[in-house]
């Protein structure tokens, strides 16, 4: 068991830098068997310091010191003092040249931060902390220096040698040796530092920027992926053309390179020029890839460009104020894929994930604000609050201020803050400043964790013609924080006559009647409000949170008719959507506690009938609302969850609905399948989606049509989407043989690519069919499966543990006990990625007893590893004590 517990950091404890660093020099000597890294630093007493004669303490991590020189003097082991996380010399001058030698072995780093190997190249990740397995650093985002990195490394394994900014210099060294040296003109954090050597090859391309001038735009992939850079390549032209457009920003520096790395904890990072990426979120190819693939790539490539503003120009003070640059990133890159495909889709994608997942979150043991006010491990983080909730409380700032004075406050921020690291409060002053509008209660978002919760009621006056809407607020405990005080918030509605026309929103003080809007962005400030609406001749439907302008549960007492009606229609595409998930949550949720076959909502079934006829409808949206709610988010919605009943119920209803469907499913199949050439653009990719629903549907009821159309897709497919959607309809389905003969061509067929094999192990992992224990297990100790490789992991456990509910949440405990073992088994190799892992028992308080009292017991043991990361120790400390 750990005894040491790891310290806890707060945001109260803030204290500007005692020393600042002008200037990094850097010169790294790669060799095989380690690394020598030597590092200049110009270092100067921070003016704005109060602490006078302050040691200089710099922090370092698995580090071993060969040497200190301060001004040129080599110092003397007494000189300064070396702890396993500090070097701290207690007398230094007012400015001075301090040179740092350190030796470290990237070919042994299995944690994946700092400088690693990844198939064979050399590659770094330092956000957040990694800078310091470098080398001794003030490793904290707001010491901003330039940096000047020469790479030495041998010219036959390494012939590619990158790093931030311009190549200034190369040349030959003796042995078959080779250095380049790169110098970055824009002063940055250390988290922002990158290097990269290896053997890779590069695609090229160029942009013209709107003040003329022309970026070299290059990907370094190894060879056999040369094939699988075009659109990654595209999406970048396309972020960079939106950013200059939307935001007015342009490209500062003549390169921009990304490259593919194998091994990598997270999806990507936008280090200075210099992007390195997970491959899974860079290479595609029509074959490799499915669309679904394509734009999550789009979407990361825009991402990291746009940190380049957002992230890189104006960074973060300290980690507390993470979501800075993560959610404005966030909310930049949803806008800009909703600008390139359907909006409607693209919001129900995402508010899919945040009601999934990130409310999980905030209701559970780790929920905290979106600005944090104390954390032990910054990389425990990276949350889905961080980014997606910081994304949604960026987008209300959007809404209540309207696009000109949103841009006139993004256009401030920018001016403003430009080289400088500073805080969310910051933020939202450019946006208070440039608009004029008063945000202080609106900074309760990023004080006050846990998920507002609306609870809204009407009434019709029919005499006056009066409509009343209440809606109350709330805001629920979280670890640390109760009695929490209302937030402000932007509440978008319409209401709808009884033709399913919009009608006039007429409040009490309107002066023009005539010109009510059909749609207002209500502004909820108390625990109370009640909104009166005038000249109403009858009572309407309630189009409520529209395009989910908040991020909160809402509770209204829908009736079926109610939902049936806004499922057709309501104008707002989202709350169509909405309408149908609500629906199909209530039939689910009224049949759970039965175990007789009950007919299904009969009403149910002819809306989702018209829906698989209607042409006319955008028939990406109607792919999205043919889906039922997941088997997540059923869990999520449910007090003390039955997983085994939730599963069995919601099967239930998918079986009678396809089989009251079938003829429809075939139909609609058969319209969205034809000698089409495979394109990405919006109408294709919606009839790719809708015809692998109908499969999926289908294959529920084990249809013998539906076998065989899977069968044919899959021999005739020239694209992943298609083999993809086949290769699963058919693993979840009873049809035993043909599932392991399908899943054996395929694996015979891809088994050279990582990023397709990856797509395999999740297929199965995430079946109930595929993915019971004894096959995970076997996925394990597949000749495939790799214990360094963060991407297999996820695509294994994580996928089990996370999508295969009914499997994982096994009564008899043993997909807990697997999880625990997986999760202890990582914790000495890659500690985030633990962390990660765990999430899911992290959960057990929620669940029905039976459920909890074994989930917590694996969670005990995972406790009492030996040797506990403190990544792990935070994560379990905390959800166990709670
Ligand atoms: N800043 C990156 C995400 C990232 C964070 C941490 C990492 O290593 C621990 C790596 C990447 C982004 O938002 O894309
Ligand atoms: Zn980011």
């Amino acid at each position: 068991m750990r005894t040491n517990q790891p310290t806890t950091i707060h945001l109260s404890e803030y204290k500007v830098p005692a020393y600042l660093v002008d200037a990094v020099d850097l010169c790294f000597e790669l060799f095989d068997d380690g690394a020598r890294v030597h590092s200049t630093l110009s270092v100067r007493h921070n003016p704005e310091s109060t602490e006078e004669s302050a040691p200089l303490a710099l922090d370092g991590d698995s580090l071993k010191l060969e040497s200190v020189a301060l001004n040129g003097k080599e110092l003397a082991a007494g000189d300064y003092e070396e702890t396993d996380e500090q070097l701290v010399i207690a007398k230094v001058p007012v400015q001075f040249e301090l040179k740092v030698v350190t030796w470290i072995e990237p070919q042994n780093n299995t944690r994946l931060e700092g400088l690693y190997k990844s198939s064979g190249m050399f590659c770094t990740q330092c956000e957040a902390e990694g800078f310091r397995c470098i080398t001794y650093f003030p490793d904290r985002p707001d010491v901003m220096a330039r940096y000047r990195t020469r790479i030495e490394a041998d010219k036959n394994t390494c012939p590619v040698l990158l790093s931030n900014g311009n190549d200034v210099e190369k040349g030959d060294l003796d042995n078959g040796r080779h250095f380049v040296t790169w110098e970055d003109p824009f002063p940055k954090p250390s988290y922002l530092f990158a290097l990269v050597a290896g053997d890779l090859v590069e695609k090229q391309d160029t942009f013209t920027t709107c003040s003329g001038r022309d970026i070299d735009l290059r990907i370094y992939v190894e060879a056999r992926n040369a094939a699988k850079t075009r659109h990654a390549l595209d999406s970048l032209k396309r972020a960079m053309r939106w950013d200059e457009e939307t935001y007015g920003r342009e490209y500062d520096l003549d390169i921009f390179m990304i490259v593919a790395v194998d091994d990598f904890n997270m999806g990507a990072m936008e280090n200075k020029g210099l992007n390195i990426f997970n491959s899974s979120c860079v290479l595609a190819s029509q074959e490799t890839a499915t669309d679904l693939a394509f734009q999550r790539i789009e979407s990361i490539v825009a991402h990291e460009y746009f940190h380049n503003w957002s992230g890189n120009r104006v960074t973060c003070r300290d980690w507390f104020q993470l979501s800075l640059k993560e959610g404005f990133t966030v909310f930049r890159d949803a806008t800009f894929s909703a600008d390139m495909g359907s909006s409607t889709v693209k919001r129900i994608e995402d508010v899919t994930l945040l009601r999934t997942a990130q409310f999980a979150e905030d209701a559970g043991p780790m929920a905290h604000p979106v600005r944090p006010a104390s954390y032990m491990e910054i990389s425990n983080f990276y949350t889905l609050t961080i980014y997606e909730k910081g994304e949604e409380v960026v987008r209300m700032i959007h809404t209540l201020l309207g696009p000109e004075l949103f841009r006139k406050g993004s256009d401030l921020y920018f001016e403003r803050h430009d080289g400088q690291a500073v805080t969310t409060d910051d933020f939202v002053r450019a946006m208070e400043d440039a608009s004029g509008r008063d945000l202080s209660q609106f900074r309760l978002w990023y004080e006050q964790a846990g998920t507002p919760e609306l609870t809204v009621s009407d009434n019709y006056d029919d005499e006056q013609g009066v409509y009343r809407l209440t809606v109350q607020q709330s805001v629920p405990d979280t670890p640390g924080q109760t009695d929490k005080k209302p937030q402000h918030i932007p509440f978008a509605l319409g209401l709808l006559g009884a033709d399913g026309e919009t009608l006039p929103l007429t409040l009490e003080n309107d002066q023009n009647a005539a010109s009510a809007p059909v749609e207002r962005v209500l502004e909820l400030t108390e625990a109370s409000h009640t909104f009166e609406f005038h000249g109403l001749s009858q009572k309407p439907v309630p189009s409520l949170l529209r395009s989910f302008s908040a991020p909160v549960r809402v509770v209204y007492p829908w009736s079926r008719e109610q939902l049936l009606f806004l499922m057709s229609h309501d104008s707002d595409g989202f709350n169509r959507w909405d309408a149908g998930q609500r629906l199909a949550i209530d039939v689910i949720q009224s049949l759970v506690a039965s175990t007789e076959t009950v007919e299904v909502e009969p009403r149910l079934v002819e809306a989702y009938r018209s829906l698989l006829g209607d042409a006319t409808l955008d028939q990406a949206l109607v792919a999205k609302m043919m889906q039922l709610p997941s088997e997540a988010y059923l869990v999520e919605l449910a007090n003390s969850p039955d997983v085994a009943a939730i599963h069995r119920t919601r099967e239930r209803v998918a079986t009678y609905l396809a089989t009251a469907l079938r003829d429809e499913l075939i139909e609609c199949y058969h319209r969205n399948t034809g000698t089409d050439v495979y394109e990405i653009t919006p109408e294709s990719v919606a009839r790719r989606s809708l015809r692998n629903t109908a499969l999926a549907w289908l294959l529920m009821i084990n249809d013998e049509t539906g076998r065989d159309l899977a069968l044919a897709q899959l021999s005739a497919a020239d694209n992943m989407t298609d083999r993809m959607g086949a290769l699963r309809a058919l693993v979840n389905s009873d049809y035993a043989s043909e599932r392991t003969q399908v899943l054996t061509d395929f694996y015979e067929r891809f088994q050279e690519d990582p990023q397709v094999v990856e797509q395999w192990f999740s297929v199965q992992a995430s079946s109930d069919r595929a993915g019971q224990l004894p096959q995970i297990h076997a996925l394990l100790e597949h000749p495939a499966f790799d214990w360094k490789n963060p991407n297999k992991i996820r695509s294994v456990v994580a996928v089990f543990a996370g999508q295969n509910l009914a499997a994982f949440h096994n009564p008899d405990g043993s997909g807990y006990e697997f999880l625990a073992d997986q999760v202890c088994r990582l914790d000495d190799s890659n500690p985030q990625i633990a962390a990660r892992l765990v999430t899911p028992l992290t959960r057990w308080k929620k669940f029905a007893p039976a459920y909890s009292a074994l989930m917590r017991s694996a969670l005990e043991r995972v406790r009492d590893k030996s040797e506990l990361s403190a990544d792990l120790y935070e994560v379990v400390h905390k959800s166990l004590e709670s």
